[in-house]
């Protein structure tokens, strides 16, 4: 089984800034805890970040017939990005959404989520435990 985990803007610069809201580890180190927890999972992964809408289109596109699942952080396109929602759509493969942050529990705009209408379940709000628990989440479904 194999995963492909999709992180949107800005993420590359996780504890830069916004540490009370994104918390104080970095890109590296969301890195490093996503490997060991499909190692322990037992799965096989690939990760995936990119600040352009379009190529993370495309990547979403080139997994059909790749990967078995897709976790995805779409970051600030999650609330705009209807490309990124027909995506998943058009590709059919089982993902979950997941959110640092509880974007339920912050500005309005946030409250909105369009590639979560694709999305089989969306974990937000736990930090980077959320993106074990999409793995988890994904192993149980597609085994
Ligand atoms: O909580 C999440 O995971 C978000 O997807 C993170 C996005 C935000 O736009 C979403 O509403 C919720 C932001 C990604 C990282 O943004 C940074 C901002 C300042 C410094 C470092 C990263």
């Amino acid at each position: 089984m194999k995963l492909l985990i999709i992180n949107g803007p800005n993420i590359n610069l996780l504890g830069v800034r916004e540490k009370h809201i994104y918390g104080n580890e970095s890109y590296e180190d969301l890195l490093r805890f996503i490997d060991e927890a499909c190692q322990k999972a037992g799965v096989e992964h690939e990760c995936f970040q990119s600040n352009h809408e379009g190529d993370i289109v495309d990547k979403i596109q080139q997994a059909l017939g790749v990967f078995d699942g897709i976790v995805i952080n779409p970051a600030a396109y999650t609330h705009t990005s209807v490309a990124i929602l027909d995506a998943l759509k058009a590709v059919n493969l089982p993902a979950v959404e997941v959110h640092l942050s509880d974007i339920s529990q912050r500005e309005e705009f946030r409250k909105i989520s369009y590639a979560g209408m694709a999305c089989q379940a969306t974990f937000a709000g736990l930090g980077f435990k959320g993106y074990e628990k999409a793995i988890l989440y994904l192993k149980e479904l597609v085994k």
